[in-house]
């Protein structure tokens, strides 16, 4: 056995894959984003070309990534590191093609997605794995920045 294995907790390639159903340009990624968000915020587009995933496996990423089981700690493990960590999570192998980013609200930090042949824009919350089309009111209203 390698010792390098030993030591990786939640490895990418014991994650679930994505099922793809299509592909998406950047350009309509960042359309979709600003319709959802319109108070301007900065949209940071990496690619020009992301694959659609489908909901029920990204339900199943989520399912075996840790990152919602880890402790919160007041500034030290808070929101902002718990989407940085799930951010991190998603952009490795088999997901990182897929459109799911980083995002700073007025009052919180998390991760949003387009799923699906519809094209269906979701907030993902790192903290309890939920796929929501609108915010929790704890998650707050304006975006400042997303990036994906
Ligand atoms: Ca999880
Ligand atoms: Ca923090």
């Amino acid at each position: 056995m390698c010792f390098l294995n030993l030591f990786k907790t939640n490895n990418v390639n014991s994650t679930a894959p994505p099922t793809i159903v299509g592909t998406i340009t950047g350009a309509e990624v960042e359309t979709i984003l600003r319709l959802k968000h319109p108070e301007f915020p900065f949209i940071g587009i990496s690619d020009a070309v992301f694959d659609l995933c489908s909901k029920e496996s990204l339900k199943a990423f989520l399912n075996l990534d840790e990152t919602n089981k880890i402790t919160y700690v007041p500034e030290k493990m808070d929101c902002d590191d718990f989407a940085a960590r799930l951010y991190g999570q998603v952009n490795a192998p088999l997901w990182s093609a897929c459109p799911i980013g980083l995002m700073w609200t007025n009052l919180h930090a998390l991760c949003f997605t387009i799923l699906d042949e519809t094209k269906d824009f979701y907030y993902i919350e790192p903290q309890n794995d939920k796929i929501a089309p609108e915010l929790d009111n704890w998650q707050g209203l304006q975006a400042r920045f997303m990036i994906t």
